[in-house]
């Protein structure tokens, strides 16, 4: 699609142009595309006010992963809710703060499109003004499933129509892909529109940077405990290369930094709570998170096989996740698999 000025195009331009293009696009799926990002534009308005707001610190309750709920988490979740009602798009949603899936009110027309979201990943660090995001992905609801039902939101991340996030940080940024490559668009809020500021996104096969929490080490398994040792030893190592490491604490700004220059990024399994695979969610966090990555060249592994390969069994199932620069995906998934083969 050629811009028609020097000025970037505006979502609304790319999302028709590329309805044009790709018949797997729906009016629909714009629709719903055009929606979020004019919820999460109303979200980057509620995080930007921070003190002023009234809306930092607890909302004096808790969600379905037994985690308090900050103000923000609710308000972003309602944010969502309502844009998306009225639009006829949608059949249900499914969120990180709702135990169940939530019906489309029924003074509205439904469609045949399966919103899931995080509202506010990373909010735990709203109140010390670090960047937070929205995570979104989109399915089809399936013909003969009450889309309002668990079962018909689990499908494997493969069946994703869409993903996409947006970064609340010192400028907002949304990502998004359709299945057709990673495009970036950066809030003008002077005019209050996203503009196409980064076309064509591409993860570096391979990255000297990794993400993790550092403070879980001696909770991790031993092909982790192997692999980051091997990071750590840098040139003097096996790797024969030094490595960085970064570590925001927030999904959405630690994928959109691999996305911008490279990296890898993981949240693997740990002993702390065994009954756990990871602390990840793998509707709403993983699989938007790997559809975009792998668009975009890079690899989402679990530490054994594909994140989009896996068969949802609940709606908040927890995952291990080794996401980013391909190669150094696959060399770390192999501490894993090489330590499965010599079992
Ligand atoms: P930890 C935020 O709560 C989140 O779900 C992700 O955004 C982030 O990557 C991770 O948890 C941070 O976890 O254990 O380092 O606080």
């Amino acid at each position: 699609m050629a811009a028609t000025s020097s000025k970037p195009i505006t979502l609304t331009q790319f999302l028709i142009e590329e309805q044009r293009a790709h018949e797997d696009f729906s009016a629909e799926q714009r629709l719903l595309i055009e929606v979020v990002a004019r919820a999460c534009k109303m979200i980057a308005i509620q995080v930007s006010r921070g003190a002023l707001g009234g809306v930092l610190g607890e909302a004096g309750t808790g969600n379905i992963q037994g985690e308090a709920q900050k103000k923000l988490d609710v308000i972003s979740n309602e944010i969502l809710l309502q844009a998306n009602a009225w639009g006829g798009h949608l059949a249900a949603c499914a969120s990180e703060e709702m135990a169940d899936p939530q019906p489309i009110p029924d003074v509205y027309p439904k469609g045949d499109l399966l919103l899931l979201f995080d509202p506010l990943d990373g909010s735990s660090n709203i109140d010390v003004n670090v960047s937070v995001g929205t995570i979104f992905s989109v399915l089809r609801a399936p013909k003969g499933v009450d889309p309002t039902s668990a079962e018909a939101f689990l499908q494997p991340g493969a069946m994703q129509l869409a993903a996409g996030y947006c970064v609340y940080g010192p400028n907002c940024t949304l990502v998004l892909t359709i299945g057709h490559g990673v495009y970036g668009f950066t809030l003008d809020r002077e005019i209050g529109s996203f503009l196409l500021t980064q076309r064509d996104m591409t993860v570096p096969a391979d990255t000297r940077e990794f993400a993790i929490n550092m403070s879980n080490q001696r909770h991790w398994d031993a092909p982790m405990q192997r692999y980051v040792a091997d990071l750590l030893a840098g040139a003097d190592g096996p790797r024969g290369k030094d490595f960085n490491m970064r570590w925001v604490a927030s999904m959405v700004a630690d994928v959109h930094r691999i996305l911008t220059r490279g990296g890898i990024f993981i949240y693997p399994w740990d002993r702390k709570d065994p009954s756990k695979p990871g602390k990840l969610r793998l509707m709403y966090e993983a699989n938007p998170m790997a559809m975009i990555v792998e668009q975009a060249g890079g690899a989402a592994t679990d530490g054994r096989g594909r994140i989009m390969d896996i068969q949802p069994g609940s709606l908040h199932q927890r995952v291990p996740v080794f996401l980013g620069s391909k190669n150094e995906v696959e060399a770390a998934t192999g501490y894993h698999l090489e330590h499965d083969a010599a079992a």
